[in-house]
């Protein structure tokens, strides 16, 4: 039976994707690499580093390990001027109550997060009260998809991973969600998140009481 339920972050409770869009987008143009919604939509999820690799692939030059960094770097900086603005209006509409039914149900709530910078935003949108346990990707040493991120969660929740469910809304982490034995909710309408077990337009279609069982 379901004991507990996973959240990603970035996408699912922040309305933070579009701003990881916009800042590789930012990167991207200033260094003359191409860059369209396809390339987008495989950033999400993944961990920063690995986001930049798949940026690259479409470059006309190759970068050394230490401008790789520098890029990396420059991104992070884009993206943090927007989040250290950041408030509870940047919540997704419905993410708090979603966060809240699971826990009104009886059952544990986690984090499961690629970003390095989930605890700034968990603060920021006053929701760090909210979760049993966070796992980010400073806790991780493989990212998305592979399963130690979810594996992690249901662990310091006490949970076994069948116990659990995990909420995404990108491929990466879908994957990553069924490689821990666990059931995933997908979140939005992308082609890429076909293989969820359950898909929901957005986070406020999100009620725990569609999952008990
Ligand atoms: C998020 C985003 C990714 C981002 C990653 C790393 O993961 O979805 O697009 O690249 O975090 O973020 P940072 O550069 O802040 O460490 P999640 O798992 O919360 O969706
Ligand atoms: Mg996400």
């Amino acid at each position: 039976t379901l004991k507990g339920v996973i959240f990603d972050l970035d996408g699912v409770i922040a309305d933070t994707a579009v701003v990881h869009h916009a800042a590789w987008k930012k990167l991207a143009s200033e260094a003359g690499i191409p860059f369209d919604d396809s390339v987008g939509e495989r950033l999400k999820g993944v961990d920063r580093r690995g986001s930049l690799d798949i940026l690259l692939e479409k470059s006309a030059r190759t970068y050394s390990e230490a401008e790789k960094e520098a890029l990396a770097t420059r991104k992070n900086t884009y993206y943090r001027e927007q989040i250290e603005r950041f408030g509870p209006q940047n919540l997704l509409p419905g993410a708090r109550k979603a966060i809240e039914s699971v826990r009104h149900a009886g059952m544990k709530t986690a984090l499961a997060s690629a970003s390095r910078n989930a605890s700034l935003l968990l603060e920021r949108l006053g929701i760090a009260d909210l979760f049993d346990y966070v796992v980010d990707a400073n806790h991780i040493g493989r990212a998305k998809p592979d399963p130690e991120i979810f594996l992690a969660a249901a662990r310091g929740l006490g949970l076994a991973p069948s116990e659990c469910l995990g909420v995404e809304d990108a491929a990466a982490g879908i994957a990553s969600i069924h490689s821990a034995g666990m059931k995933a909710v997908g979140i939005g309408h992308a082609q890429a998140l076909a293989g969820a077990d359950v898909l929901l337009p957005n986070v406020a279609a999100f009620d725990i009481s569609l999952f008990k069982t």
